[in-house]
């Protein structure tokens, strides 16, 4: 492995900034809350940290509007406080990853100011407008989080086009000045020590509004080859596009061996499968578990040697994956571990989201206890769309997005320990139960079941390097692969359900040593409910066997 590829034996944390730390009493997270929390994530052994915007915003879309890319929102602190995060986690060997919202501003960006103001202004054509009559839409492509992609702007008697709400208009990427003046920027915080960056919604820069393309424009992978070389590839810094719209071949591309666009890809074609084919994220459908399993190796498989995936289960977008795939109630603890387990043993760099290292769970709140844009405006949608309001709360308990967004839990004080204010959302109320305190020193606990696996990757050329071979691809439960790299090997199995059941590999494992698991010794002829473990003939240095988890 090459020594710029540190990225690849390094897990990545994501802190969603408002729901994190809060220092001042606000209620709200800021840059102050991550510092001091450095330490916690120190001992985690991370390598990085995504952190999603913190930039200037009118926060309709939670920092994903940004109406300054060169300054800090007031509400999570000012560039100094950014420059002392960036210094702070250095000493612990954690680099500090901005979120790059390129494919559209807030309208309250100068340069929506300025563009709205006349067709001939100089900003005009930074963004997409067309003529037009009121009332009657270019066309008829729709924005993610509901209602028509294109604005009636009056005063030029023309509409604008947005992906996401109204107040996040499109960049328009064909225009040389645009691109240019995202490079400066991205220059400008590359002096700063950033380490990297990951690209929001890059999938979608290019697109060709009129004849409705809106991801995977024909533009696309030239964009990026040019904004890698005119920013990323002057520092030695970690890239990740996130892409819902990458199938294989694309995601080689975007993480070319060659440097040539980004680090690698974060793709949701396992998180897709939570949505049926033709309906609406929505409409809640049953696990495709052989499915799961079919597609998480054919990423294995293909990537291998040609690119980069990124391992995920989530994200500030998606449910709590314990609540979703694992069992939160009476084995949270134990498929907690089993998921943290399975994905840690793949290839590609692994992602935290904030919490997800102490087994933190989906919420259930009444519709106004609520925050997120996209929750609001489906309910609405629904209500008056004649739905039942049982079944559209059930929707928003399954894949609401503020399922991730709710306080992060450190102790069992009031709020958490997260604000000594009123909270911008609700905490979670198992907090007491679920808090970082209760783990830390625990070697039995989910944050250290993950510090264990973080260390792991550190230390064995396989979870890096190996190549990937799914073994009984047709078994309905459980879910087994082998690593093998320059004669090592391993093996990780997973009893994906709450049933005990027999464990069919103990031919293939014989003379394996136990790495780690997720239960304290048993019956190995046998799997207890969502038992996972990771089997291998590597040989185990000592330190590693005192902290093995039992
Ligand atoms: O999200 C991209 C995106 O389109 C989805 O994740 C979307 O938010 C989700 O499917 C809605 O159900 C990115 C950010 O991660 C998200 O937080 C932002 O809202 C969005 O872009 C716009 O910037
Ligand atoms: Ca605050």
């Amino acid at each position: 492995m090459l020594k710029k590829d540190w990225w690849k034996s390094a897990v990545i944390y994501q802190i969603y900034p408002r729901s994190f730390q809060d220092s001042n009493g606000d209620g709200i997270g800021d840059i102050k809350g991550i510092i001091g929390r450095m330490e916690y994530l120190g001992r985690l052994g991370i390598g990085a940290i995504w952190l999603s915007p913190v930039c200037k915003s009118p926060q309709k879309d939670n920092g994903y509007d940004i109406s300054d890319y060169q300054d800090i929102d007031l509400m999570f602190g000012n560039i100094e406080d950014m420059e002392n995060l960036i210094n702070e986690a250095k000493k612990y060997n954690i680099r500090i990853m901005m979120d790059l919202v390129l494919n559209h501003t807030s309208d309250k960006h100068r340069w929506f100011e300025e563009a709205r103001k006349s067709k001939d202004n100089p900003y005009h054509d930074y963004y997409i407008w067309r003529d037009g009559e009121e009332g009657v839409l270019p066309n008829d492509v729709k924005a993610v989080f509901g209602g028509s992609a294109w604005t009636w702007e009056p005063s030029l008697k023309q509409y604008y086009f947005h992906q996401f709400l109204p107040e996040q208009p499109d960049l328009n990427w064909e225009n040389p000045k645009v691109r240019k003046e995202i490079y400066d920027m991205i220059l400008w915080w590359m002096k700063k020590g950033v380490g990297g960056f990951r690209l929001d919604v890059i999938d979608q820069i290019a697109k060709e509004p009129d004849l409705g393309i809106t991801i995977n424009g024909p533009r696309l992978h030239e964009y990026f080859r040019e904004l890698s070389k005119e920013t990323f590839q002057k520092g030695d810094l970690i890239t990740v596009g996130e892409a819902w719209g990458a199938d294989i071949e694309r995601a080689k591309l975007y993480s070319n061996p060659d440097g040539s666009e980004f680090s690698m890809v974060f793709q949701f074609e396992h998180i897709g499968l939570d949505q049926e084919e033709g309906k609406e994220k929505w409409d809640v459908v049953p696990l495709p578990f052989l499915k799961l399993k079919e597609v998480m190796s054919h990423w294995q498989r293909e990537l291998h040697n040609c690119g980069w995936n990124s391992l995920f289960w989530n994200n500030h977008d998606l449910p709590r994956i314990v609540s979703r795939w694992g069992n939160d109630k009476e084995y949270r603890v134990e498929s907690a571990k089993m998921l943290a387990i399975l994905l840690h043993g793949m290839q590609g760099t692994p992602y935290i989201y904030q919490g997800e290292e102490l087994g933190m769970t989906n919420v259930r709140y009444d519709i106004e206890d609520y925050r997120d844009v996209e929750i609001h405006n489906m309910y609405k949608a629904r209500i008056e769309a004649g739905y039942d309001k049982e079944d559209v709360m059930n929707s928003i308990y399954a894949k609401g997005r503020d399922n991730a967004r709710t306080p992060m839990q450190w102790d069992d004080s009031e709020n958490a320990g997260f604000t000594d204010g009123t909270p911008w959302i609700k905490v979670n109320d198992n907090y007491k139960e679920i808090n970082a305190k209760s783990q830390v020193d625990d070697e039995n606990s989910i944050f250290n079941c993950y510090r264990q696996l973080i260390k792991f990757r550190k230390e064995y050329p396989v979870f890096v390097d190996g190549d990937f071979t799914l073994l009984l691809a047709d078994d309905e439960n459980i879910f087994a692969y082998k690593r093998e790299y320059a004669g090592k090997s391993m093996v990780v199995v997973c009893n994906f359900y709450g049933q005990t059941i027999d464990m069919p590999l103990t031919e293939e494992c014989k003379d394996m040593e136990l790495l780690i698991s997720n239960y304290a010794k048993g019956d190995e002829a046998v799997l207890r409910p969502y038992e996972a473990r990771i089997l291998s003939l590597i040989h185990i240095s000592e330190p590693t066997r005192l902290g093995m988890i039992s």
